[in-house]
């Protein structure tokens, strides 16, 4: 593919997003792309993988492709979404997934930045969580990669003003594990994969797959869960959902109105 390189070394795999021109947003043909490269991974049995973009970024990615987001009355993010497969693969991928970041990060990239599982970011990194900007309503398992991630408060904060949030905070609130100048990120990277490559991978595999099913273990009962959706549908039926989009779209400042 175009627009994104994959390669496997001594037992770590690297997946670099180069589609500058649209700041590498996510849309189904990258995440194809992603998913395939890690398909093709697993069956090598990669012992790490290092997801990256090119060097020098200024946007590491800007998230979902919001051209590929229905205009109305269909669930933006549903179980098929493109990003909740690329979510649910690298939460799945048998080895460690480290996110390795330089730019700015933005909406659904930052939720799949944090189901990787280690995070090491250039001090210029920023974290957008962007649904409120955009109008979107969010979805539960997405909620909850961000949940895994950091307290509610800072979910809160992160979702409520959709500001983007530094590096150096991000790793203070532990957020992220590491911030490395940008011209030690590399090395710094592939030292931490080829370390991890050189421990026991089905005992690490093991240790992921226990982490993944206990930090998804949420009761919610099918009330709850029908009346989550049933507020979502709200949103997308509504006219801010279509106004987010259109001002997105139009490049301009989208005007909520709450209905
Ligand atoms: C499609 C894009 C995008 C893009 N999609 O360059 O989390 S949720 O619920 O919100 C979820 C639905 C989601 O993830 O939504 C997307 C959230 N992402 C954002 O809010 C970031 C949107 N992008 C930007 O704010 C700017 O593009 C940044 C700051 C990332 C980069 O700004 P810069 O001035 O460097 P442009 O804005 O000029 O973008 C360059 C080209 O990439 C397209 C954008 O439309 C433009 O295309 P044209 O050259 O055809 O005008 N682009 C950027 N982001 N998410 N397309």
């Amino acid at each position: 593919m175009e627009h994104l390189h994959s390669r496997l070394e001594a037992g770590v795999a690297t997946i670099t997003l180069d589609h500058a021109d649209k700041r590498n947003a996510l849309g189904a043909a990258m995440v194809e792309g992603i998913v395939g490269a890690l398909e093709r991974f697993e069956a090598a049995r990669a012992r790490a993988v290092v997801l990256r973009a090119a060097p020098g970024v200024r946007v590491w990615s800007a998230g979902h492709d919001v051209d590929e987001l229905p205009e109305s009355r269909r669930d933006p993010l549903g179980w098929d979404d493109p990003l909740r497969h690329l979510v649910r693969r690298i939460e799945n991928f048998p080895a460690p997934v480290i996110a390795m970041l330089e730019g700015s990060v933005w909406g659904g990239a930052t939720e799949t930045v944090f189901a990787c599982d280690l995070i090491v970011a250039a001090p210029d990194v920023s974290f957008a969580v962007t649904p409120a900007k955009l109008g979107v309503p969010y979805n539960v398992s997405g909620m909850l990669t961000f949940l895994n991630a950091g307290s509610i408060r800072v979910v809160k904060e992160l979702a409520f003003t959709a500001r983007p949030m530094s590096a150096a905070r991000a790793e203070q609130l532990g957020l992220i594990n590491y911030v490395v100048p940008a011209d030690a990120i590399e090395a710094f990277t592939y030292d931490l994969a080829r370390g991890i490559a050189e421990l026991a991978p089905l005992s690490i595999a093991v240790m992921k797959e226990q982490l993944r099913i206990l930090s998804g273990a949420h009761p919610m009962t099918p009330q709850g869960f029908e009346r989550i959706q049933g507020l979502r549908r709200v949103v997308y039926d509504s006219a801010d959902y279509q106004e987010g989009i259109r001002a997105f779209k139009e490049k301009r400042k989208a005007r909520f109105r709450g209905e």
